[in-house]
């Protein structure tokens, strides 16, 4: 049994970014899967915010994917996940942050909500929040697209950092919407990007173990409706 356990569900985004890291630094850990327990006791006392992941390494416990990214880059063993230079590790960082604030709420958080999780749910999405979401994500692709034609394979440089990882889950997710499928096909360079990272080995360890949760209703999302959805 392995020290090192990743609590969360199956297909949420950020979670796959750990798993992914994870993986590619070959850490052997167990997952344990909250869904079933999200927003009660054992999850709330891992995670005072109610969100996933949770990374528990013998009696270190840490919430914030990007805290628990660096520290398995740094803490386990396998090439380095971070680049050299101090200004690209502040590109590094400029990219996760930039997931965060641009490219998760609009695609994950907005997007695939109304157009994947809510659907499974037998709830009608909510067009407007799929229109103001759009527009955001057309200028989040554009900026993505422009720094990868410019680059030389990866976000940084020609192999992937961290912020490849960060960025990989959320732009599968918006592959799997309608709208997100017609706005890659004019992005060749995030298309092949995609494609170089879906060959990795990690990556494909980690979409074989999530593949079987892919269009299962997510029980617990049930509220986020109240809870998650922008009313304009
Ligand atoms: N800032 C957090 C965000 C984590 C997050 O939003 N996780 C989502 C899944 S992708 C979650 O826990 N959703 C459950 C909920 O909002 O109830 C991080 O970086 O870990």
């Amino acid at each position: 049994m392995s020290d090192v356990i990743l609590y969360g569900f199956p297909i949420s985004t950020y979670v796959n970014v750990a798993r992914l890291v994870l993986t590619q630094k070959g850490v052997d850990y167990e997952f344990c899967n909250l869904a079933a327990e999200m927003g009660q006791s054992r999850h709330l006392k891992l995670h005072p915010f109610n969100r996933v992941p949770i990374l528990q390494h013998g009696d270190v416990e840490l919430y914030e994917t990007a805290a628990i990214a660096i520290y398995v880059d740094e803490q386990f063993g396998g090439a380095s996940l971070q680049p050299d230079s101090t200004l690209l590790r502040a590109r590094m960082h400029q990219w996760i942050s930039a997931l965060s604030s641009y490219y998760y709420p609009y695609i994950a958080f907005h997007l695939s909500h109304e157009r994947l999780i809510y659907p499974n749910l037998g709830i009608a999405p909510d067009e407007k929040v799929v229109a103001v979401a759009l527009p955001k994500i057309a200028r989040a692709l554009e900026v993505m697209e422009r720094t990868l034609q410019a680059g030389s394979g990866f976000l940084i440089g020609d192999r992937p950092t961290l912020a490849d990882f960060f960025l990989l889950p959320t732009m599968t997710s918006l592959s799997l919407t309608p709208e997100g499928s017609q706005m890659l096909n004019g992005k060749p360079a995030i298309v092949a990007w995609s494609q170089r990272m879906g060959a990795l080995p990690s990556v494909m360890k980690v979409r074989a173990e999530v593949a079987p949760f892919i269009g299962k209703p997510l029980e617990h999302a049930r509220t986020w409706v109240d809870t998650h959805r922008p009313r304009y």
